[in-house]
């Protein structure tokens, strides 16, 4: 198996030029049509950090399951939870199409190799959190998928077509109990204020470094496999997100957002781009605590792993190869 990190391959001016036609034809790449080693390399390090982000992702709000306040929220929220691992499967299947191997990828992600989406470094400290994920994080998510749903490589695009579908329920879900809460008792809203005043920041995060900081975005642009520049995302995502608090008399914590009649965007102040590296150098509130679930998971599911193995075996059909 090739190290996807290496490339080995010297692609032929004529194969790049043939591909780059393609793409700028809006042709979708199949995984085994030629494709440049390094556009495998990208879109191996974009689903791998991706799937891994989805997994861990459930770490935060799987925090809450039992201690959703009821029966209905419970059965939501474990439903989302789910969804989240079924999402990361999706994404493992994608990148498994490049040649890379599922488990070469989760060893990168327990060894501290491979990166996961920053904002589930961050803890749920009350149940108005669940709400605001559901929120902000799954919104920023799906601002973010639509767009990779319609990249250049069609397994991931057809992986995030599908993840979308679910996110929306999961941003549903989570709107609704920020609504509930903001028209509660006092001490709900104030909760839910807290959660809010929290989470923005760090979500405005998610799209990634301002432009002129993002290193793969010119190369990701050119092949199709982003269709838009982090920025754009993030601003689009504040677009939709601010009148979603006005309508649920949510503040957000920005006294410099303001309505921009020129551009007829909403502008918003400075991030705080110190912290971003900070977490994902590994120095935020919960990496250590999401690295040890993760790595206590892979070893108390050895015996799970090792069953399923020794099932398949035991039901594959010797004179076929196919599992029965
Ligand atoms: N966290 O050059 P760029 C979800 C890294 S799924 C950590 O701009 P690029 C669903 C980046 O990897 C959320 N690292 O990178 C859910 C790069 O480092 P590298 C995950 C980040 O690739 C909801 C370096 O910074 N979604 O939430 C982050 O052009 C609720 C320079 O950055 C995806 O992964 C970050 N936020 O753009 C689940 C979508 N941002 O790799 C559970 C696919 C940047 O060179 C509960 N990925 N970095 O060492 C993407 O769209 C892109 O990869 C970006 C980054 C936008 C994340």
């Amino acid at each position: 198996m090739p190290d996807p990190m290496m490339p080995e391959a010297i692609d032929s001016a004529e194969q790049l030029r043939r591909f780059e036609k393609r793409i700028a034809a809006g042709e979708k790449i199949e995984p085994k049509d030629w494709m440049p080693e390094r556009y495998r390399q990208q879109l191996v390090r974009m689903i791998s950090q991706h799937a891994h982000s989805e997994v861990v992702g459930m770490l935060p709000e799987g925090n809450w399951i039992t201690r959703a306040p009821m029966l209905r929220r419970k059965m939501g929220l474990l439903a989302k939870v789910q969804d989240e691992a079924g999402h990361g499967m999706y994404l493992y299947c994608a990148a498994e199409t490049l040649g890379v191997d599922r488990r070469e990828m989760i060893e990168a992600l327990l060894q501290g190799k491979a990166k996961y989406s920053h904002i589930f470094n961050y803890p749920t400290l009350a149940w108005a959190d669940i709400g605001v994920i559901g929120w902000f994080v799954d919104g920023a998510a799906i601002v973010n998928q639509t767009m990779l749903a319609k990249c250049s490589y069609g397994p991931y695009s057809r992986a995030n077509l599908r993840i979308c579908k679910e996110e929306n329920f999961h941003k549903r879900q989570g709107y609704e109990i920020v609504s509930t809460l903001s028209s509660g008792t006092p001490k709900q809203r104030e909760m839910v204020q807290d959660a809010v005043n929290r989470w923005w920041w760090p979500s405005l995060m998610m799209f990634g470094p301002p432009d002129a900081s993002s290193p793969n975005s010119a190369e990701l642009l050119r092949w199709k496999i982003k269709l838009h520049s982090n920025d754009e995302l993030r601003q689009h995502f504040v677009d939709i997100t601010v009148p979603q608090a006005a309508a649920v008399n949510l503040a957000l914590p920005d006294p410099n957002l303001r309505f921009d009649e020129a551009s007829g965007h909403w502008k918003f102040g400075e991030i705080d781009w110190s912290e971003f590296y900070e977490v994902i150098k590994g120095n935020g509130p919960c990496n250590r605590e999401r690295m040890k679930a993760r790595r206590d998971a892979d070893t108390e599911g050895a015996w799970v792993r090792a069953a399923a193995r020794a099932y398949a075996e035991k039901h594959t059909d010797t004179t076929t190869g196919a599992g029965a």
